[in-house]
């Protein structure tokens, strides 16, 4: 339908772009189905063809370039652009307070803070002109950095134009430009699928994308922009808080942190690093720590700079999260499985607020793709409760004696064959309950809490009975004498009597946790409880088929070949039969029919980062609660689990309005429907 007037067609097409794209991108709420999105961009796309006179640099539809820059130009800054002083304790806020309150000399106590989570992207600045985008440039190193405009402008939480009114003629803004987790993790998901190289961190994909010639490869990358300050301004003015500035700005349609705080005095700026400390791995963004700043604009006025850093703020740095360090040396442990994970031992490095000196190299794939040797620097990472992790080796820094990590054709342990299962990626001793490193990783399970739960049996003592040979297996244990006990290093009267009698407690238990505790390969938590409410007994599962067992949710061929594996074992079942002739017992189950389990019929669908329990966990658990778990978001779709992060499945379900949940309402769900979590 052609419009009388396409100047007014093409204002009205792009102020409907532009404020779903803000609703999308900066707000993250998404008002309109993609296809309507594109439809009314496809009609803009037309317009401006058929009147290419009428085309304008701040059009949505000038997002990306179509041909690579020849190379970046330098840019000056004009106002410099600042880096921060570091804070790493209470007890260096406190002495930033008092010199904050000595020079400033008339003002009384509390000062006011902004609090902002500090990002760990890429600090940039955004020139606008009379609302227009002009230029986007690097810190770089503060007087100068690169223009990047032509990468800036793919990010679609920055606005071309800015929205509203009452901003000055000329406004610097300034923040970082990050790569959300989410984005980050499918990025290297994608380089994993095609054979390309791996980012280390979304701070160095961050940088990697910014660093394109050509706009088009950056247009791809999962980048954002955040504001937390202004530089230059003419022609207008801001308001007299640091806070508000920040509100104006959003309001003029760039994104700022919502996690931001104003706090009064030191005691809540640390009340607050508490806070965001704790909280920092459920983030949808990675930071390094957090951004003080004093909100009176006047009152930095006064404060000023002392070389490149402004006296008015100060970044307490979390503990950092990766460091370097060197492989001293790879080492094999044995697994409860016999799997075979080779172990990084590690000259020890304070990294993630602990001292690491072991990381897992996890299998031989990983060791092939890291490229690592015994003595090479390497990145080490500790997020979290995460174990420490080798992100990648300093090519570099290999010395001339660094030697390739070889794999034991042998057990360490027992000496047994080692073999590589056929599309397995793990190393298998073939030793099985003759390895003393299997018996133990199976005792240790059997005794976990989430399995008999056996108290007091720790680590250290499984490996002294075994060393000791006075047990062997599992059954074993039921066997043992309180003077037996006492023969052991520190081990006393009292001791000895406990774990007695803790033996005694943990025989009345649950089918489930019996079966779980067990260790057949691949039979988790979740998968133990659907065998044991399918089946209601132990008999009735050690006599199952593969085929009676592949009837169960949660139950693939693979883990019902280990279950028939395991059950058709002399071995194994003289183990079980022993531990129930020693009076382990439960209450055999009524058996559940499908369709009478609580969430039979109904549909779910899990996406985002999960905190307590892994995705795989979650899905478990819904499947033995009787629901079926799908990939995608439709109509037919009961609920959503969302985690931070969740992108596109969550959008999908708001549209078609199904119900999102998050993850603890799933666990008060699953607690409510029996599940131990
Ligand atoms: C970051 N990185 O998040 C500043 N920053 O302010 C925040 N950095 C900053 N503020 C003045 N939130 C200089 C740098």
């Amino acid at each position: 339908m052609p419009a009388a007037n396409p100047v007014q067609e093409l204002e009205s097409l792009r102020t409907q772009l532009d404020a779903w794209n803000y609703q999308y991108h900066v707000l993250d709420q998404p008002t309109v189905p993609d296809a309507e999105y594109d439809r009314v961009m496809q009609r803009l796309l037309a317009l401006e063809a058929a009147h290419p006179e009428l085309l304008t640099a701040d059009s949505p539809s000038q997002r990306v370039g179509s041909r690579a820059i020849a190379q970046f130009k330098q840019v000056t800054h004009d106002m410099p652009m600042l880096s921060l002083e570091n804070a790493f304790s209470a007890q260096d806020m406190e002495n930033f307070n008092r010199r904050l309150l000595e020079r400033l000399g008339d003002v009384t106590e509390p000062l006011e803070f902004a609090c902002e989570p500090k990002l760990d992207g890429i600090a940039v600045s955004l020139l606008y002109r009379a609302g227009v985008l002009e230029r986007g440039a690097t810190r770089g190193d503060g007087a100068t950095g690169e223009d990047i405009t032509h990468n800036v402008r793919t990010i679609r939480s920055i606005p071309l134009r800015l929205r509203g009114e009452g901003f000055p003629d000329l406004l610097e803004v300034r923040g970082e430009i990050y790569m959300p987790k989410a984005g980050f993790e499918q990025l290297n998901q994608r380089a994993r699928e095609q054979g390309e190289k791996e980012f280390v961190n979304p701070r160095n994909a961050a940088a990697g994308s910014l660093r394109q010639l050509d706009a088009r490869i950056t247009d791809q990358r999962p980048l954002e922009m955040c504001c937390y300050s202004v530089g230059l301004v003419e022609g207008g003015t801001l308001p007299v808080r640091h806070a508000q500035v920040l509100d104006c700005l959003s309001s003029w349609g760039m994104k700022i942190n919502a996690d931001s705080a104003t706090v009064l005095g030191i005691k809540a700026c640390d009340a607050y690093y508490e806070s965001l400390a704790e909280r920092r791995n459920s983030l949808s963004y990675d930071i390094d720590g957090i951004v003080f700043k004093v909100n009176e604009m006047d009152l930095q006025q006064r404060l000023g700079f002392v070389s490149r850093a402004p006296r008015w703020a100060i970044a307490r740095k979390f503990p950092a999260q990766e460091e370097l360090t060197t492989l001293l040396d790879v080492e094999f442990q044995v697994g409860r499985t016999g799997a075979i994970t080779p172990v990084a031992r590690l000259k020890p490095v304070f990294v993630g607020g602990v001292t690491v000196s072991n990381a897992t190299l996890h299998n031989s794939d990983e060791v092939d793709r890291l490229g690592v040797q015994i003595g090479d620097t390497v990145i080490v990472r500790r997020a979290g409760d995460v174990i420490p992790q080798i992100v990648s080796v300093v090519p570099d820094r290999r010395p001339k004696d660094a030697r390739p990590v070889s794999f034991p054709t042998h057990c360490p342990v027992c000496e047994s064959v080692v073999e590589r299962e056929e599309g397995e990626a793990a190393l298998r001793c073939m030793g099985g309950l003759v390895c003393a490193a299997q018996q133990k990783a199976a005792i240790k399970h059997f005794a976990a809490r989430r399995a008999l739960d056996i108290d007091g049996l720790g680590d250290k003592l499984v490996e002294q009975l075994v060393d000791e040979s006075l047990v062997e297996n599992v059954a074993g244990l039921y066997s043992l004498t309180k003077d037996q006990l006492l023969l052991l290093e520190r081990m006393g009267e009292k001791s000895a009597e406990n774990l007695m009698s803790a033996l005694q407690t943990s025989k009345q238990t649950s089918l489930a946790r019996f079966v779980f505790a067990l260790g057949v390969r691949e039979v988790g938590e979740a998968t133990a409880l659907n065998l044991a409410r399918h089946f209601g007994s132990w008999k009735a599962i050690a006599a199952a088929s593969e085929d009676q067992l592949l009837e169960v949710a949660d139950v693939g061929p693979v883990v019902a070949d280990h279950l028939r594996q395991f059950f058709d074992s002399a071995s194994s079942m003289g183990v079980v039969l022993k531990l129930i002739d020693a009076g382990v017992n439960w209450p055999d189950l009524p058996v559940a029919p499908e369709n009478n389990l609580p969430l039979a019929g109904e549909t779910w669908v899990v996406t985002g980062k999960l905190e307590t329990l892994s995705r795989d966990q979650a899905k478990a658990c819904l499947q033995a609660q009787g629901a079926k778990v799908a990939g995608s978001v439709s109509a037919k779709t009961t609920c959503l689990v969302a985690g931070p992060g969740a992108g596109s499945k969550l959008t999908k379900a708001e549209d078609l309005g199904v119900k999102v949940i998050d993850e603890s309402s799933l666990i008060r769900l699953l607690k409510k429907c029996g599940v131990q979590i």
